[in-house]
């Protein structure tokens, strides 16, 4: 069986908001190649992407009337690169570039307010990281069912480690 290495690197998706690929759920949809494309740009060796289902999930927090989201975890495993700093920042610039081209504003918009695409890197391996534009594992993890079902999805049947 499977087992999750020491170096898996899990990101939450999440949209409630329409891009240029459509609806929340298309977003989502549209999205995955590219970041398998991007992931697989960092490694040599072969990876195995985890794909949760998409969950359609009520907001939690920011405005009271924002629409339901669309949500889901990917989990990749295989990557050489061992877990770092410089690599993690470098990683989140390149997920935040991703959710501009789906029409993301970051300058205009309110915290945990409507967006087109959210990219959250949630852990990587046992890397804690306490840095001001990131913080790993995700702070908030253990709190969001949004994440933590599509997470558990991912996880099931994978070998304890
Ligand atoms: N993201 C937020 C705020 N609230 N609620 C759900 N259900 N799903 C999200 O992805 C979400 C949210 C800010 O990133
Ligand atoms: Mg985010
Ligand atoms: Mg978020």
């Amino acid at each position: 069986m499977p087992s999750i290495d020491d170096a898996s690197v899990a990101v939450a998706l999440g949209a409630n908001q329409p891009s240029a690929a459509g609806s929340p759920r298309e977003t989502l949809v549209a999205v995955r190649p590219l970041l398998e494309d991007l992931l697989k740009s960092w490694s040599a060796q072969e990876l195995v992407f985890r794909w949760s289902s998409l969950h359609d999930t009520a907001p939690v927090g920011g405005p009271p009337d924002q629409p339901w989201y669309c949500n889901a975890v990917m989990l990749v495993e295989g990557l050489q690169a061992p877990p770092s700093v410089a690599a993690a920042l470098e990683l989140l610039d390149a997920l935040q570039g991703l959710e501009q081209q789906f029409g993301r504003n970051r300058s205009q918009e309110q915290r945990w307010g409507p967006r087109s695409l959210d990219l959250d890197l949630l852990f990587w391996g046992e890397l804690r990281l306490d840095h001001p534009r990131l913080q790993l594992p995700h702070p908030r993890l253990h709190l969001r069912r949004f994440v933590l079902g599509p997470l558990l999805e991912v996880m099931q049947g994978l070998a304890p480690t």
